[in-house]
């Protein structure tokens, strides 16, 4: 840390890593390799207060959180721990010392992308958070051998191509092979009579070794270090040579594979579920390896009295995903404490608490009890059992509609698990990431969970740690506000509400827009590398990140450039300022319609880049492999935040914060946070559109809707759809949007036309794009309007966030760490 950066001491060490990992002195290293004794000298310097850390949270008996995820979406490593150390001047002084580019060896790090999309990074974020603020955490989650995929655009389709990010080694993780826990699949439940108790034993199942990774996560310039725990699998016995004896050489190495298969891969899907076996198998598989070791952990702490588990610890569980930690809790008071169902009820109730992170229908998990009960036969006895007790509370609760209600609740109906069910009622507390969310989940989703326990409900707004989103991502911009209004906003961003006194100042108002021009620049560039595509920094940079999905919508965007690129080329003298449209985002491998948008934004781009009669007043980027790294990259430099999801769909968005923060102005509906950055921002700094979240609830109930008045009616709509198929953007295959037209249109192909309302909003969007690209004229203003959005943002800190969990569900103790 900062007091004691010993510049000489890690110039040292730097050195003396070399020499171990590689028996080559440093200027002898490629970057690469530079990278790795960088960093594990920089692990050097986090060791000792992450011991410390374990040491004081025992002290103090402090209570922790284990945030259960299959997603951590960390990003780099190496850039992050070194603001958090606050010695990046130091650092990078001492490097330059010895022939060394900083950031140039932070681009040698793979991303940690164990994560999706938001979920993932949001889990991310609020690791950060809690070690920054000096709570106790834990994130547990699978150490998958190959991330989210890297993906490549080939001839304007996307490719995936494995990301086998730990090839080189991973210099900040430390495996614990002491901490092994054993996972047991298959088999069968036998019940015993033990001394006039009845008990239940495990039979012929297959077993898993799961060994710990631990990585530290520092907190920002506070010695708290805090853990990231993703598990690896092992066979139980590495190879069965009785069965290879026999000559079943299949039978020897499926222990073997089954191990490898659980952790090889994170699926691709966002806001998507899958429902394949393997998938169930990584849930239970990371749930009980964690579970166990967060219940002997205490345990040993506490001479043994299980029952004050709750008192210090709290399981979050991020999505349905590891709901089974409900009954994988119960399994273990019961059958390894010896607990009574009720006492081992009481207890899961008090540790448990669920976050849901959407409403699409595809992505709430089911699973059929056929292949549940299989796979996990204690654990399905036990949610069978909670199951049948919750019937029973719902006939007390409602005598005259038991039937109808228990169809809508129950944990188990019509052959599948629900696992959203079972997270509601195995734990103490049910929240939404948003307002608008969480209003949705009490007044539709979960209506009669919310009529049978309203106070388990809350709203959880998202948020973003600004030590990554600005101070990290956009170093010049963070030393600008540090110089206008000091630097506590770094760990209360509620602070950063002091620069608004600077929008009207016309030399802050020029110096804001200076800084968001060269992070314009360093983007440039990089298009200029990555895409060969030179786009101007006059131009409008409009910027629309995140997973590619019909309900976000990009669609919507792609065709209204269509739309402006007709109305160019018909008027040449029309009004219009230069944009740049961005795009970044990866589709599931299996998303037909997402990858085919993918490949119409790519032509587009393709064609309307190369037609020179419209002056470059035009350019379309998509950019390949959207991932943390080069997010860090492409918020910094925008101007317009497109958020144009269908209201209702997104749950909250936290892309829509990184933007606002980086000055960025929100075109957008009204639906998850946009709401509050609207609110927090105010109305006439952003530029809002489209039906309300419940015009959208409305129509999808009624049925009213009908796409084909708008194509009939429109003219300038109707040329841009029928663009998709006469050719116009695929000459060699007319064809080949077809799909995207029929779903817009047509209800035989797809089973409601238009479902996310793309044409219906379609009037509202280029309303709302003329008033953005009208405002930007106005230079003053819009450089005011940037740096209120910077100045309202300190709502979305995911430290404000992680303050409200603490308080209303994980009661943490704080943690201070003396030097
Ligand atoms: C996503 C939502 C986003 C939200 C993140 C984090 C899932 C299931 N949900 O709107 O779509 O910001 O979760 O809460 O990935």
């Amino acid at each position: 840390m900062v007091e004691k950066f010993d510049k000489e001491l890690f110039k040292k060490e730097v050195k003396s890593s070399a020499r171990k990992l590689y028996r080559r002195s440093l200027d002898e290293l490629t970057t690469k390799e530079a990278f790795h004794a960088v960093a594990y000298a920089v692990q050097n310097t986090i060791i000792d207060d992450w011991m410390e850390t374990q040491k004081v949270t025992e002290k103090k008996d402090a209570k922790r959180v284990y945030y259960l995820s299959m997603e951590f979406l960390m990003g780099r490593a190496l850039g992050n721990n070194i603001i958090n150390l606050s010695c990046r001047d130091e650092i990078k002084e001492a490097l330059e010392e010895l022939n060394l580019d900083l950031n140039a060896i932070e681009d040698e790090e793979p991303d940690w992308a164990l994560g999706n999309g938001g979920l993932g990074r949001l889990a991310a974020c609020f690791l950060d958070s809690l070690a920054t603020l000096g709570y106790c955490a834990c994130g547990c989650g699978i150490r998958y051998k190959y991330g989210m995929f890297k993906q490549q655009i080939v001839n304007g389709y996307q490719k995936e191509v494995p990301d086998d990010w730990l090839k080189d080694g991973n210099p900040f993780e430390l495996r614990r092979s002491e901490l092994a826990k054993e996972v047991k699949f298959g088999g069968w439940v036998e019940s015993v009579n033990h001394n006039g108790k009845l008990k239940f034993e495990h039979k012929g199942y297959q077993s898993v070794i799961a060994i710990p990774y631990d990585t530290p996560v520092v907190g920002y310039n506070n010695h708290v270090v805090d853990t990231l725990r993703v598990w690896d699998a092992q066979a139980k016995e590495t190879f069965r040579l009785d069965e290879f004896d026999k000559g079943n050489y299949e039978a020897a190495v499926e222990n073997e594979n089954m191990a490898r298969n659980i952790v090889e891969v994170l699926y691709p899907n966002d806001n998507h579920y899958a429902g394949k076996e393997l998938r169930l198998r990584q849930q239970y598989f990371f749930i009980s390896a964690s579970v166990q070791t967060a219940v002997k952990d205490y345990v040993d702490r506490h001479n043994g009295d299980i029952k004050h588990l709750y008192e210090k610890v709290a399981f979050q569980l991020n999505d349905t995903h590891p709901t089974v930690a409900v009954a994988e809790l119960m399994r273990i008071l019961m059958d390894d404490y010896e607990l009574s169902w009720d006492e081992a009820w009481e207890i899961t109730k008090k540790t448990c608490a669920y976050t849901n992170h959407t409403i699409m229908a595809e992505a709430l998990e089911k699973w059929p009890i056929e292949l549940f009960s299989k796979l996990l036969p204690r654990i399905y006895q036990i949610v069978e059992e909670i199951n049948r007790r919750f019937c029973e509370y719902i006939r007390t609760n409602y005598p005259e509609n038991a039937e109808y209600k228990i169809k809508k609740m129950a944990i188990i109906y019509d052959g599948q698990v629900k696992m959203a069910h079972l997270a509601i009622v195995g734990g103490h507390a049910v929240n939404g990431v948003a307002e608008l969310h969480t209003e949705i989940l009490k007044k539709e989703t979960l209506k009669d969970f919310y009529e049978l326990y309203p106070e388990k409900f809350s709203s959880k707004t998202n948020g973003i740690t600004q030590r990554r989103w600005l101070l990290h991502a956009n170093p010049e911009l963070a030393a600008w506000i540090s110089d206008k209004i000091g630097n506590g906003w770094i760990t209360d961003l509620s602070k950063i509400s002091k620069l608004a006194v600077y929008a009207d100042d016309e030399k802050c108002q020029a110096e804001f827009m200076a800084i968001k021009r060269h992070n314009k620049e360093r983007l440039a560039k990089y298009i200029l590398e990555h895409n060969g595509i030179e786009v101007s920094t006059e131009a409008i940079f409009d910027v629309m990140v995140k997973r590619l999905h019909e309900y976000k919508r990009q669609l919507l965007n792609i065709l209204h450039v269509m739309y402006v690129y007709n109305q160019l080329k018909d008027h040449p003298e029309m009004k219009f300022h230069p944009h740049v449209y961005i795009f970044g985002a990866k589709a599931a491998a299996g998303y037909k319609t997402a990858k085919l948008t993918i490949k119409l934004i790519n032509n587009v781009a393709n064609v309307i880049n190369n037609d020179d009669s419209i002056n470059g007043k035009i350019k379309v980027v998509f950019i390949e492999d959207y991932r943390v790294s080069n997010a860090e990259l492409i918020i910094p430099a925008a101007d317009i935040s497109e958020q144009i999801s269908t209201a209702s769909k997104e749950a909250s968005g936290t892309s829509n914060m990184k933007l606002m923060l980086n000055g960025a102005l929100t075109l957008g509906t009204m639906d998850g946070a946009n709401v509050e950055i609207v609110k927090e921002v105010g109305h006439e700094y952003a530029f809002t559109f489209g039906l309300s979240s419940d015009e959208v609830i409305a129509l999808e109930h009624n049925h009213q809707y009908n796409p084909m008045e708008i194509f009939n009616h429109n003219q300038e709509i109707r040329r841009v759809l029928m663009q998709l198929v006469n050719g116009y953007y695929s000459p060699e295959n007319p064809e080949l949007f077809r799909p995207l037209y029929n779903s817009l249109l047509n209800t035989h192909e797809s089973d409601v036309a238009d479902r996310y309302f793309i044409l219906k909003d379609f009037a509202a969007y280029d309303e709302a794009q003329r008033r953005a690209c009208e405002q930007y004229e106005d230079e003053s203003w819009w450089a005011k309007a940037a740096i209120l959005n910077t100045s309202h943002a300190g709502k979305f800190s995911s430290d404000r966030t992680i303050e409200e969990y603490v308080e209303d569900i994980w009661k943490l103790d704080r943690i201070k760490i003396k030097v």
